[in-house]
């Protein structure tokens, strides 16, 4: 048996005008919540610091810096380091990175139970559009603000186990997982800031956009026989509502815990790292079962060519 007790902290929402230090005192207290329950692990959502900012417009993107941040730990995020380090618990959680040469990435760590940083990860399948859109009721400028990550998915053997990290609309993709599960991947985490309605299509809402949240999570942990941790930032954003629903799902696809509430709250699961193994060794054997020989269009063809 290979226990981590894994929170998942999920975060109400943020308003525009919040400081990051009233969001960082919000996670503290989550995090002495995660200690009170013996957890190992907290795991924090996308863009934890901040209002979920490319829903704003701006025509100068030099304007959007404030939303980023230029090192981590900083001034900022240091107690949660320094408290993190104190429990001994591991943590991840999302930001808006600017990097010294001056890159913008839409970013995930992962922390250790030391309080180093071990993994980071640059989100891959940025959604939305550059422009402003007059279409949409509300806009979705990720691509605007952000450049696709360089980092692609890696895995990290740290805290007794095999974890990866991804970002929202990644969890969409089955290659994301597919890609972590062919290192081994025991647990996935992930943070995601995901509108309660589609800006151009009226008739998906709320529940269709959990059913979503819950058919792609549960399936990338049952296909790749791994744990999957995904965290919302939820609620009323400036007027703008997410989901919630952040889970826990295990490595048969089933969930085993769920956010009720759209605010500030805590799932607090002991997971088993070992229950990877089953599905390892047996449906999801890769190394038995794959045909890679049929995959080839996957990784040489972006878009669809439909047979003439
Ligand atoms: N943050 C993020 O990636 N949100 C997107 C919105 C697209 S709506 C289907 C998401 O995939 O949840």
């Amino acid at each position: 048996m290979r226990l981590i007790n894994v929170a998942a902290a999920q975060l109400g929402p943020i308003q525009k005008g919040d400081t990051r230090d009233a969001v960082v005192s919000r996670m503290l207290a989550l995090m002495d919540g995660a200690k009170s329950r013996g957890a190992d692990l907290i795991v924090y959502p996308e863009l934890a610091l901040t209002t979920f900012f490319p829903r704003w417009y701006v025509e100068e993107t030099a304007e959007a810096d404030r939303w980023f941040e230029k090192t981590m730990p900083n001034e900022a995020t240091a107690p949660l380091f320094e408290r993190a380090r104190s429990y001994g618990m591991g943590m991840s959680f999302g930001y808006a990175e600017l990097t010294e040469d001056g890159h913008h990435f839409n970013t995930s760590i992962l922390v250790d139970q030391s309080g180093t940083i071990v993994g980071k990860y640059r989100k891959t399948h940025l959604p939305g559009h550059a422009e402003y859109s007059k279409e949409r009721s509300f806009q979705h400028l990720e691509k605007r603000y952000f450049e696709p990550g360089d980092t692609g998915f890696k895995a990290w053997r740290t805290m007794g186990g095999i974890f990866g990290m991804c970002i929202c609309n990644d969890r969409r993709w089955p290659e994301t997982y597919r890609v972590l599960g062919l290192q081994g991947v025991e647990m996935v985490l992930i943070g995601y800031n995901t509108p309660a309605v589609n800006p151009l299509r009226d008739a998906e809402g709320p529940s269709e956009r959990l059913f979503h949240n819950r058919l792609s999570v549960q399936a990338g942990a049952y296909q790749n026989s791994a744990w999957v941790v995904s965290v919302a930032k939820a609620g009323i954003e400036d007027g703008h509502h997410l989901i919630g629903g952040s889970l826990i799902v295990n490595p048969a696809g089933e969930i085993v815990a769920e956010a009720k509430t759209e605010g500030d709250e805590l799932l607090v699961h002991g997971c088993d790292l070992d229950d990877t193994v089953f599905g390892k060794k047996t449906v999801f054997d890769f190394a038995r079962h794959r045909r890679i020989e049929h995959y080839g269009l996957i990784s040489e063809q972006t878009g669809v060519i439909a047979p003439e």
